[in-house]
């Protein structure tokens, strides 16, 4: 456990004292919802005095701003109980009282602020910072309904709004940091005149660091109205029209947009991007400020780091506030905002590359667009190799400018950084070598392994001590383990266990190797090509095939716009009935579509999880990071040549790593092939068979033709290589069979992929943003670092 800083915690005393005064029940009969307040407000309470020091400790110190519309920060009150060490306390506290601490922290709702990898990979961030001691402000949006939430009516997908806000648990109103942001208008002699003002309204969630030493901040904005009610319209009688300003501030970020890896572009979108830019740069700039600091010197204070695209527009609101509003010169004030910015890239896929319409952004941010032609001309100007243009065919190309106003950009795998410089950036990259750098991601170990695991990190407690969580590659110090029978018996014996305690929340059947393949629905993350396995896979049983018993277990939310991705979900399901409904394989295959994939639902599923399956198109995921969250968690993978799959392949060892499927450079190459889906389905009768169950409506007798464009798409265009992949995979399949069927093979291959998998910390992660993006240092003398 964490050294006890935390001042004398007596949650025996405390939690009782708070669930009267939040709640005015008694133990005896308060809900654990009422407990879950009461833990919120104790929490608070032994929070308030480490986020108050670690604020002092900071002053003067380079601080990391860290912006992204997206935070996917999952349930936070069992992880600040484990890093505060708080947690056993906690425990014990309510079972005087018969309450469970689980139960009680299933009662705070799990923000969806975020919709995947994206999104997700920031909170690992934020807490990484705070267990390393490095001052950090996660910056984003306080959306009144995240992501959506989804449920199946016969076996499609509804959508229905996700609420949390009721029951924000930890996070603190800071009106002292409030920002008032404009938008529209015009400018007059170089000075913006907005004509539509939003207030944005701070709230801060803590986001304690392991040992409970250091705490970063998650400010999350909420827009208001700057003028909240007419009075006099109302008083005149126009009681609706008098709340309309409040209803449009609230607009803005009432949802999150849905799209996963695909470009929003409405114009709402592009305001609340603004909206956090320019509350954002605004509070940098302030507390830079209020420690004396000068506009020259930001760049000694301040890192600021854009989470993909959607906050480019820091770059120019920065250059903005310091010309405009603090009279530095132009050049000198893009000099000193590209010494501040850092840019990630998260994704290469063309239909999620932002460009705004040059006319949407004249008419909403007309000196901002002043700006960004005054970047443009002096960077071509500047730059004798002639990249291309920020502004071009009428748009404003987000990534070209966030590229051009970074003094580093980063991807976020060795193989998607490289293809960034081979592709979509090779021009940029060309006129400024060095400036792009790999930094593939990670996951907290905190949340990702000792969390989510215990039974695992109990394993290495007793071998290791606990200091593991904060150096997870002291795992492989655990590889002697690998030729002990007793010891692989324990690990496996854990990992049944998170099986068990699946199956008591989500009904799945025990028995069964798990095959998990959860993620947003897209296509190329190719669900589909699972499912088609799926169904090869039942008709060999019913011709009597041999294969291990397996559960496929799919999860994941498809865009609702997104038509296609609607439709394998449908699929999926339709194939789950057929299937698990066939007494003559119901013993060797079953598939299970759990709904409402979110953080906690992946905390139960993967420390469940046998196999990993990842297998988009090599080319197509930047990184993936669930794919680290299995292997770390005792599942190999099976998997393309794609993100970090590559490096986890490495590190885990090609013997413990299922491989199939064509590389980058080849899927290009196979594309180019105008009729490459026909080639392969002629030369695989299995593949033939499994497309033709599906095209004749095998799985949907009452309507034949349901699911006839999802089959016909693959046999048309297949953009995603599912026909040219499929045999491959048919055959990695086979050898998971082969493996799985000897148990001491399998165990070892579990244990070596969770022992070899330490690297895939966020915490490496952010020294290397640390040490080649930010220059950063965490604060000195802090103990548990
Ligand atoms: O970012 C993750 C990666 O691990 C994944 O491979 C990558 O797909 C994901 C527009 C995105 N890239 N782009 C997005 C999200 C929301 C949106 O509106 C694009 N998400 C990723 C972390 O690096």
């Amino acid at each position: 456990m964490p050294k006890d800083t935390v001042a004398a915690a007596d949650l025996g005393r405390d939690l009782p004292r708070r669930l009267m005064a939040e709640r005015g029940v008694a133990p005896e009969e308060a809900p654990p919802g009422a407990w879950a307040v009461a833990l919120g407000s104790v929490l608070r309470e032994r929070i308030g005095p480490v986020w108050v020091d670690a604020r002092r400790g900071a002053r003067g110190a380079k601080h990391v701003s860290y912006l992204s519309m997206e935070f996917l920060v999952g349930r936070l009150m069992g992880d600040a109980l484990r890093n505060l060490g708080l947690f056993d306390e906690a425990e014990e506290a309510l079972a005087v009282h018969g309450v469970r601490l689980a139960d009680v922290l299933a009662e705070e709702p799990d923000p969806a602020l975020g919709n995947g990898g994206l999104g997700r990979l920031a909170a690992c961030f934020l807490e990484s910072l705070a267990s390393l001691g490095v001052p950090a402000f996660g910056y984003g949006l306080r959306y009144e309904h995240g992501l959506f939430a989804q449920s199946l009516e016969g076996g499609r997908q509804v959508e229905r709004a996700d609420h949390w806000l009721h029951a924000d648990m930890l996070s603190v109103r800071r009106p002292a940091r409030d920002v008032t942001v404009g938008f529209a208008g015009h400018v007059a002699n170089g000075a913006w005149h907005p004509s539509e003002f939003v207030d944005a309204r701070a709230h801060d969630v803590p986001v304690p660091g392991w040992g409970g030493e250091w705490c970063a901040t998650l400010r999350l904005w909420q827009p208001a109205a700057h003028e909240p009610f007419d009075l006099q319209q109302f008083n005149a009688g126009d009681h609706v029209g008098a709340q309309e300003g409040e209803a449009r501030a609230r607009a803005l970020a009432r949802v999150l947009y849905p799209e996963d890896g695909h470009e929003a572009g409405q114009a709402l979108r592009l305001k609340q991007e603004y909206l956090l830019c320019a509350a954002s740069v605004a509070d940098v700039l302030r507390r830079h400020e209020a420690a004396g600091g000068t506009s020259a010197d930001l760049p000694d204070r301040a890192a600021i780091q854009m989470n993909d695209t959607h906050p480019a527009l820091a770059a120019p609101e920065l250059v903005r506030l310091l010309a405009d509003e603090r009279g530095v010169e132009m050049g000198e004030a893009i000099r000193i905002a590209r010494a501040c910015l850092g840019y990630t890239n998260h994704t290469l896929l063309p239909e999620a590359l932002e460009a705004w319409p040059e006319g949407l952004m004249w008419h909403l941010l007309p000196r901002h667009m002043q700006i960004i032609c005054e970047i443009d001309a002096r960077h071509y100007a500047e730059t004798p190799q002639r990249p291309g243009s920020v502004i071009d065919h009428g748009v404003v190309r987000m990534g070209d400018l966030a590229f051009v106003m970074s003094h580093r950009v980063n991807g976020v795998s060795a193989l998607h950084t490289d293809l960034m410089k081979r592709t979509v950036f090779e021009g940029l990259h060309r006129a400024h070598p060095g400036r792009i750098v790999n930094q593939t991601n990670g996951v907290t170990p905190r949340r990702w392994l000792r969390g989510c695991n215990p039974g695992l990190a109990a394993l290495y407690d007793e071998a290791l001590g606990p200091g593991w969580v904060m150096e997870p590659e002291r795992l492989r110090e655990l590889e002697p383990m690998l030729d002990d029978a007793g010891w692989l018996d324990r690990f496996m014996e854990v990992k049944r266990a998170n099986q068990a305690r699946l199956a008591g929340a989500c009904g799945t059947p025990t028995g069964f190797m798990h095959d998990v393949h959860v993620k947003r629905i897209h296509e190329y993350k190719r669900q589909h090509l699972n499912l088609l396995e799926t169904i090869a896979l039942w008709q060999d049983l019913r011709d009597g095939g041999e294969h291990a018993p397996r559960l496929k277990i799919f999860a994941g939310k498809a865009a609702p716009g997104y038509a296609l991705a609607k439709e394998i979900i449908r699929a999926i399901n339709d194939v789950a009935a057929v299937v698990n409904a066939d007494p003559a394989t119901r013993d060797r295959l079953r598939v299970a579509f759990l709904p409402d994939y979110d953080v906690s639902l992946a905390e139960l599923l993967i420390p469940a999880a046998d196999l990993s399956e990842q297998i988009s198109t090599a080319g197509k995921e930047a990184s993936g990071t669930g794919n680290m969250k299995f292997a770390l968690n005792g599942a190999p993978t099976v998997g393309t040549l794609d993100g970090a799959n590559v490096e986890i392949r490495e590190h885990v060892g090609a013997e413990n790593f299922f491989l199939f499927g064509l590389t980058a450079e080849e899927a290009m190459k196979r594309r180019a092939l105008p009729d490459h889906a026909a080639r392969a389905i002629v030369v695989s009768h299995r593949l033939e068979r499994a497309l033709d169950a599906l095209q004749r409506g095998a799985f949907s007798p009452g309507e034949p033709a349901r699911h006839a464009s999802l089959a016909a798409d693959i046999r048309r265009s297949d953009h995603f290589l599912v026909a040219s992949d499929f045999d491959d995979y048919w055959r990695a399949q086979r050898e998971v069979d082969a493996a799985f069927a000897d148990p001491a093979r399998w165990a070892r291959m579990a244990v070596a992929n969770a022992l070899r998998s330490g690297w895939f910390s966020s915490d490496r992660t952010i020294r290397g943003y640390m040490d080649e993006v930010w220059n950063v240092a965490p604060v000195p003398g802090l103990g548990s670092r």
